[in-house]
């Protein structure tokens, strides 16, 4: 107990320090083994029992939910911190743990935010994978340093018995494919400056299960040669714990790299911030955040909601960019537009969460008291918000939900709004016209374990449908305004529909323009879409972005636009959200007002006025050139013995899919295959038996193209019957 509180007391003194501060994760490919060595981090600071770590059956200590431990992998990314010493001086080591399943991958995009740096684990028999390229990217989007640990290493001597040669061509070769993606993936600035360094330090490796770890300058101080790696494997287990703890710790030669290669919040934030924040730069908020300023105004951005179940209280993970934290005081959530109190205060002490006094700018924490979304940035008073965290993939596997007991409907509502909060990357849709409520995922394991969790961990019994696939509603040609009429005849609206411009959708769409509505001129916008080559006229008109569709009001001079405005962005909106061919939502649309016509007083042109009218002109300029279904499809990466590479192929096309790419070598064959989702049902479990169990496949890419025409029909007839949609609805 008196060990404990000295390790608390230990955090509370460093959290000021902010020089001595490494905010960090772990990301990789499924499995590569980053909770192994989260765990013997932790076991090694004192933080947990040291028998136990890395061992898989006795449970992970970062694995706080039972399905993780059921199916031996991560779900959801865990906080934890530790102190470290290195050269005589104190360093505080926050680090986030992070899923590899690419169905949690939302969860590596969120902690992204909270860090300034990541030890990319790479498995030294399998090596770079797809989902390492994916957190390579989503890391460098959020200017986030990535370092690599070369993992495993165990298994190239005992499972394919390498020599020291042949170990180190494995090493290099890893080392440089690492170096040549963020050569390919980083912005211009950084392609050069974040290459590792494998003589310097910035590469190392080892066996995260068997706790050690190495590095060249590390080798070279230690006299530890590539030989006395291979002399481990042939010592009995107390010997070779003694020797590595002796001359290869893990912990050493992993938490030396992070402080010595890794930015302090303070290093970090100077570029980090121009690339997360759009507000003003020069302002005194700007200067603060970029300064990470511990006297600055406060600025902390939720990255992760827990939500107790017995208490219900909500506790809010994230990083604080600038200012302090103290119980009791009152702060702004800029999303939410609310003032709110914080509660407690909490650092994690190992993976514990606990209450202190004060925390100040350039540390990861959470705090409870306040009920805000992921996203969200916490003020004093209102400032420009973060930009969004926006995830590289979109949930394209959707579920009817119900409730088995019909009475307990109001429950699943609340419980369902819990779900999304706590886990972002699930979208939920309650419909309470119809009474469909659908919830969407990244996967099928995804949703699998979402609806395990209502019932384990929110005690309710539900039933599921089979999974349904949600389409997207567009057009691909220009259409002239068609005119829509409100119910009273008094007021018109002339609205055209035309595609949005392909570089605008992906701007959106990795969010450098924010999703929201445009009051004023905004200057990020401005820029941005002037980048984009969109003329200074047309951003003038530019009113609301909603969902990968843009508004834009060509009219002048209508003197009580101001008035109507909220009402005709409502309404297309409602469009959007759900379209004329079959309710499904709307994609890549540019939607301008040509012209309009009010009637001149206010009482004949409110809500149930003007929403009809705008829906309908929207509706018929769509119809007049045509509604187009776009549909989900997936890049997917499949790997497996050249012997099966006819089997594999006739699986793609049994399933409407398409190869992009095929290759071979001495390792198998790699074949990037595009797939509509609503083929892949059962995917695994088809490659498991056509290949007898030896393809893997990966997701690497995601996009909504047009279906083929003559699925169409077919397919709006089996959504309106399924939505129970009548002729005219
Ligand atoms: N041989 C060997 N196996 C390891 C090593 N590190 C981890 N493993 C094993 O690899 C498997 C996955 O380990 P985890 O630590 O759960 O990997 P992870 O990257 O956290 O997995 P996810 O979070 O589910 O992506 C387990 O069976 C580990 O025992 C290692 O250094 N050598
Ligand atoms: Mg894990």
């Amino acid at each position: 107990m008196a060990q404990e509180e000295k390790k608390l007391h230990k955090i509370e003194r460093l959290i000021s320090n902010q020089k001595n501060i490494r905010n960090i994760a772990t990301s990789a490919h499924i499995h590569h083994g980053k909770t192994a060595f989260t765990d013997n981090l932790l076991a090694a600071a004192g933080m947990m029992a040291a028998k136990n770590a890395g061992d898989l059956e006795e449970g992970m200590a970062t694995w706080q939910h039972s399905d993780e431990q059921e199916r031996l992998m991560t779900v959801d990314a865990a906080n934890v911190s530790m102190v470290h010493d290195f050269q005589g001086e104190e360093y505080l080591i926050n680090l986030i743990d992070t899923p590899g399943h690419v169905d949690f991958s939302g969860n590596v995009t969120r902690a992204m935010r909270a860090i300034d740096g990541t030890i990319v684990l790479v498995c030294a028999s399998e090596g770079i994978m797809p989902q390492t390229e994916t957190v390579l990217k989503q890391a460098l989007r959020e200017r986030v340093r990535p370092l690599l640990f070369i993992n495993k290493v165990d298994r190239l001597i005992k499972e394919l018995k390498c020599t020291p040669e042949q170990m180190q061509e494995r090493f290099i070769k890893i080392y440089k494919d690492f170096n040549k993606l963020i050569e390919r993936i980083a912005e211009p600035e950084y392609k050069e400056k974040w290459q590792v360094d494998i003589n310097d330090g910035g590469v190392a490796f080892g066996s995260a299960r068997d706790n050690w770890a190495l590095s060249l300058p590390f080798m070279k101080k230690k006299g530890v040669s590539f030989k006395d790696i291979f002399k481990l494997y042939e010592m009995n287990e107390q010997e070779r714990k003694d020797w590595t703890w002796k001359n290869a710790a893990l912990y050493e030669v992993v938490l030396d790299m992070v402080v010595k290669h890794l930015p302090s919040p303070v290093e970090a934030q100077k570029y980090r911030i121009p690339k997360i924040w759009d507000g003003d730069l020069e302002s005194d908020f700007g200067k603060q955040l970029l300064n990470c300023d511990p006297n600055g105004e406060t600025a902390f951005v939720i990255t992760r909601i827990v939500i107790d179940p017995r208490s219900g209280k909500e506790i809010s993970a994230g990083r604080l960019f600038s200012g302090n934290l103290v119980p009791g005081m009152e702060v702004y959530l800029n999303n939410e537009k609310k003032t709110q109190r914080v509660q407690q205060v909490l650092v994690y002490n190992g993976i514990k969460p606990e209450q202190v006094e004060t925390v100040t700018a350039g540390n990861v924490l959470a705090i409870a008291g306040i009920v805000g979304e992921v996203g969200e940035t916490v003020t004093i008073k209102p400032q420009t918000p973060f930009s969004e965290i926006k995830h590289i993939f979109e949930p394209v596997i959707t579920k009817a939900i119900e409730p088995k007991k019909i009475a307990d409907l109001p429950k699943l509502v609340e419980v369902l709004r819990k779900v999304g909060k706590e886990d972002p990357s699930v979208r939920i849709e309650i419909n309470e016209e119809t009474g469909e409520n659908l919830i969407s995922g990244m996967g099928e394991l995804h949703l699998e374990i979402i609806e395990n969790r209502i019932v384990t961990e929110k005690g309710m019994e539900i039933k599921t449908s089979s999974p349904i696939v949600v389409y997207r509603e567009t057009v691909i040609k220009k259409s002239e305004a068609s005119e829509g009429r409100s119910p009273n005849k008094h007021n018109s609206f002339f609205i055209t529909v035309e595609p949005l411009e392909d570089n605008v959708y992906e701007a959106i769409k990795r969010g450098e323009l924010a999703e929201r509505r445009y009051k004023k001129r905004d200057d990020n916008m401005f820029k941005k879409l002037s980048e984009l080559g969109v003329s200074n006229d047309e951003i003038r008109n530019y009113r609301d972005i909603y969902k990968g569709n843009v508004f834009l009001d060509d009219t002048r001079g209508e003197v009580h636009m101001i008035e109507v405005i909220e009402l005709i962005l409502d309404a297309f909106e409602q469009v959007i959200d759900a379209g004329p061919l079959a309710r499904e939502p709307c994609m890549k649309m540019k939607l301008r007002l040509a012209d309009i016509k009010l009637h001149e007083d206010a009482i004949h042109r409110g809500p149930a006025q003007v929403y009809p009218a705008v829906r309908d002109s929207i509706s018929d300029s769509m119809k007049q050139v045509g509604i187009v279904l776009f549909e989900p499809l997936q890049t997917h990466l499949i790997e497996s013995p050249s012997d099966y590479m006819g089997a594999v192929t006739r699986l793609v096309s049994s399933k409407r899919g398409q190869l992009i790419d095929v290759s071979q070598d001495e390792s198998g064959v790699q074949i990037k295959a595009k797939i509509p989702v609503s083929e892949m049902l059962g995917w695994a479990s088809d490659l498991r038996s056509a290949t007898e169990g030896r393809g893997v496949s990966s997701l690497i890419d995601q996009q909504f193209e047009k279906m083929p025409f003559e699925l169409q029909n077919e397919i709006v007839r089996k959504i309106r019957s399924r939505k129970g949609l009548s002729e005219n609805q």
